[in-house]
């Protein structure tokens, strides 16, 4: 092995240029045209090829040093038996790109005349190539100006299909002349982009100015590089919220560097969510790593929601500017119930259904138990009323006693009746479980409601006590309130809220009749559940509670 200089080869006119990403590292091993750095003059940021494939033994400069053509910027050991020989160990994309660039050499020939050469440029029209299939897709930005000096393959506009970015790169170098696009314009393949002057070399009309990348010439419809949009993003799913989430601005360019777009394509990453930390906010290729790093954590904890929806983070402003504050830690209760509850609003798309139930006669029917209640030692609420009007209700209409099992597009039907309780807890919401409703009798539901809330409260429920549940009910009732919207508790797909009962005038047909009304809000998953359905529920539990005989039929 030798070791042999690497140089800043032709930087296709550019004087002095900025190092602004140094791409490996001592030890690295790199095939020959890898990048070895990236550095930008003012019209453009270029990356410096690799001379051969080897290990690099040294970078010589930093980010923000100034380099021009013939400078050394590093040393490498080449490996034995260079990198020329096309068909050997390269790695399948690096020999697919050389044997489009023999190809694109052998059509050289075969390719149209330029238009004019005249004085070593001539004017050529860009036009929109082949979309991977897709037509009329949006311009969400223009990369370039009037006047800017690019380079072959630089991205003049990026479009956007509902699947995927896609940059439309220049097929030539040159002067970028007038735009004929504007973004929000809907292009297709063969519609013209804008005009270029191009500069012809060395008197060879057909060739374009070499790129500084030193990559070959692209021929006149290059295809346009797309950018996969992450899968949920594309099935507008809900964006997770986390540290290093950015909100993408929008009309904000993405500054990167072709190496750092490769390697966000490659890992699904959209750029424009990731904050840069490189010079002039350029995002980086260790800006992508973290930022891939956040996401599966987030992920991997549970502490997202489905992502890509782009639902932006709340920015929180410095409260101390209005006032004193204390921070403290969220308990884990506390985390954990704010992430099950935004899940689910994030997830299930809610309906509220309200009702009122006159539970008049219900009533008086509990107030006569309290004597037997006492001697019981159990208090008869409203509760165990709802719980055996709910198990009913269930057993009724089935279609609400399920789950969705949205990825292997299954409805799960269960054959039991568990319904859970919403406790109010010092220390949080808890939500214990009480096993086959449908089975017991009001005076043990009242005895085990009772029990369970109590564990509750003292912390003392097991994990299996709060599992299982087909349904939940959250009565509010004493408390007050006239009606709310609880979020479901899924992956169930309905739940009852419970507000406090109040006297109403209601209307027998005669005259207005006082009538204890107690209000039923209950919201439901519309993907498990129609609108239809619901009214029968909340109709089916108002009957029955109006009427409580009827729930020993
Ligand atoms: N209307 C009017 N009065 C009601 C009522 C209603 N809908 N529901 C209950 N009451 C009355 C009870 O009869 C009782 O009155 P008496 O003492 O005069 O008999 C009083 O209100 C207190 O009842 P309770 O709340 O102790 O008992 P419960 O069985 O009705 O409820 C429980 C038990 C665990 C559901 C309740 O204590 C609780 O924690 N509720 C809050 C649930 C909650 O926080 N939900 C929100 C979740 S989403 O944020």
């Amino acid at each position: 092995m030798s070791e042999q200089e690497i140089k800043v080869p032709d930087l296709g006119g550019a004087d002095e240029v900025e190092v602004i990403e140094i791409i490996v590292s001592a030890g690295d091993s790199v095939e020959e045209e890898d990048p070895i750095l990236t550095v930008e003059s003012d019209k453009a940021s270029v990356e410096l090829p690799s001379p051969g494939a080897g290990k690099i033994t040294k970078i010589t400069v930093k980010v923000g040093d100034k380099v021009k053509e013939g400078d050394v910027v590093g040393m490498m050991e080449a490996s034995a038996g260079g990198s020329d020989d096309a068909g050997s160990d390269e790695p399948e994309e690096k020999a697919e790109e050389k044997e489009e660039a023999k190809q694109e050499e052998k059509s050289e020939e075969s390719k149209p005349a330029p238009k004019k050469a005249s004085g070593g440029s001539r004017k050529e029209t860009v036009k929109v190539p082949a979309l991977d299939g897709f037509d009329n897709v949006p311009v969400i930005e223009i990369n370039v100006a009037e006047g800017d000096t690019i380079e072959a393959d630089d991205p003049l506009v990026t479009v956007e299909s509902d699947k995927a970015t896609m940059e439309i790169p220049s097929p030539y170098a040159g002067k970028v002349g007038k735009i004929l696009v504007s973004e929000g314009d809907k292009l297709s393949e063969g519609d013209e982009l804008l005009e270029m002057t191009v500069q012809e070399g060395g008197g060879e009309e057909e060739e374009a100015s070499a790129p500084a990348s030193e990559e070959p010439a692209k021929e006149e419809k290059p295809e346009p590089r797309s950018e996969e949009k992450p899968k949920q993003e594309a099935e507008s799913a809900p964006e997770p919220q986390g540290a290093t989430y950015e909100p993408p601005t929008p009309g904000a360019k993405v500054h990167a560097g072709p190496a750092v777009r490769k390697l966000a394509r490659e890992l699904g990453a959209d750029l424009a969510r990731i904050k840069g930390s490189g010079p002039k906010s350029r995002i980086i290729k260790d800006d992508v790593h973290a930022y891939v790093k956040s996401q599966l954590k987030q992920a991997q904890q549970g502490t997202g929601v489905a992502t890509g929806s782009g639902i932006p983070g709340v920015k929180l402003p410095d409260f101390s500017q209005f006032g004193e504050v204390k921070r403290e830690a969220m308990s884990r209760m506390m985390f954990a119930t704010a992430n099950n509850m935004q899940r689910s609003w994030l997830n299930v798309p809610h309906v509220t259904q309200f009702e009122d139930a006159d539970i008049t006669d219900m009533e008086d029917f509990r107030k006569a138990q309290k004597a037997a209640g006492e001697k019981k030692g159990v208090k008869m609420t409203p509760l165990p009323f709802l719980l055996k009007a709910c198990a009913t209700a269930l057993a009724e209409l089935p279609q609400f006693n399920v789950s969705l099992d949205m990825e292997r597009k299954e409805v799960v039907r269960k054959s039991y009746i568990h319904i859970g309780i919403a406790v109010d807890t010092p220390h949080g919401l808890m939500v214990p479980v009480i096993r086959d409703v449908d089975k017991k009798g009001l005076w043990e539901l009242a005895a085990e409601s009772a029990e369970l809330a109590q564990k509750a409260r003292d912390k003392q429920l097991k994990p299996a006590e709060m599992q299982g549940a087909c349904f939940t009910i959250t009565s509010l009732g004493g408390i007050g309130g006239t009606a709310f919207t609880p979020i479901v508790n899924t992956p169930e797909v309905a739940i009852l809220g419970v507000s406090k009962a109040a006297m109403k005038p209601v209307w027998d047909g005669k005259e207005f009749q006082p009538r204890l009304m107690l209000p039923l809000s209950l919201s439901y998953d519309h993907r498990a559940v129609n609108g239809a359905d619901a009214a029968r529920f909340t109709t089916v539990l108002s009957q029955l509670l109006g009427d409580i005989r009827t729930l020993l039929l």
